[in-house]
């Protein structure tokens, strides 16, 4: 059976969302190792599984129970991905969708909070946005069901992989690059989102790395590409290099895709 992951920030209405979506429940306990817990449901339309994934904010764990996320996506790649994301906290969200982009599943996003958003003068262009990330972008309000049935009509047809692809710059993409080569055909994963996470600082995709590219490679590669990024005067360390480059583009999306009224 498919298995679709539900994954976004905490408190942006997952469970609310994962209620609506599915019929029953087919598994509720705990993640393996951790006190999260764990639901996975049938879909109401189609033949599918639902996960619903703790609430994170980045796939770099702090720790062992913000593991589960990206335990899962390494060991189990979903088919799809349903983001829900906070319509009222759009630009703080973008940092995990960005992320999940970069995995390159199928991905579609359930825009949710907009009642919210609308009631603070928020108006978000809905097209503009799916068309800046390359993915399907669905409105909805979890708590009442508005848009829930859109999101079961998207899930029907097939969600193709996003391009959306964000330039790190030189030095970064250099160390892609590498990283790249080295892997060949090998991983089950997208070469530049391991790569990414791997420079981010994020240690489970660097375990796993560690399979393909020897440990003191990588760590060679991590020093070299962040004394690079020394050497041009910037005080970043390397993941908040990258995280200040993921950033820019957010915000220059979020630019072309959000107007906030101003209330007199
Ligand atoms: P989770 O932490 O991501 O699983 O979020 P929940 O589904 O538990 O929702 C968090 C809170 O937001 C709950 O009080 C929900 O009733 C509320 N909520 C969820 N979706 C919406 C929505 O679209 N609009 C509004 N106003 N509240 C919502
Ligand atoms: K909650
Ligand atoms: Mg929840």
């Amino acid at each position: 059976m498919k298995s679709i992951a539900l994954a976004g920030n905490p408190n942006t209405g997952k469970t609310s969302l994962f209620n609506m979506l599915t019929k029953s429940y087919e598994y509720v306990g705990n993640w393996t190792g951790v006190t999260v817990e764990k639901k996975v449901g049938k879909l109401k339309s189609g033949d599918a599984e639902l996960v619903d994934l703790p609430g994170i904010y980045s796939l770099n764990p702090l720790s062992k129970d913000e593991g589960v996320s990206i335990h899962y996506l390494m060991n189990e790649m979903p088919s799809t991905i349903i983001n829900i994301v906070d319509g009222s906290l759009l630009e703080r969200n973008l940092n995990l969708t960005v992320q999940l982009l970069e995995y390159g599943q199928p991905l579609l996003i359930g825009l949710n909070m907009v009642d919210i958003a609308k009631s603070r003068g928020i108006r978000i262009d809905q097209k503009k946005l799916a068309k800046l990330l390359g993915v399907p972008v669905v409105p909805i309000i979890a708590r009442t069901g508005s848009g829930c049935d859109e999101v079961l009509d998207k899930l029907d047809q097939s969600v193709s992989p996003s391009t959306f692809q964000i330039d790190y710059g030189e030095i970064i993409e250099q160390a892609i690059s590498v990283i790249d080569a080295r892997l060949e055909a090998d991983p089950p994963y997208h070469h530049r989102w391991l790569a990414i996470q791997f420079l981010e600082g994020n240690q489970v995709v660097k375990d796993k790395l560690s399979a393909w590219i020897p440990e003191e490679d990588l760590n060679q590669l991590y020093d070299q590409t962040e004394k690079r990024i020394k050497d041009t005067g910037e005080s970043h360390s390397l993941p908040s290099y990258i995280y200040k480059a993921r950033n820019e583009r957010i915000k220059a999306i979020i630019g072309d895709s959000v107007h906030v009224e101003q209330n007199s």
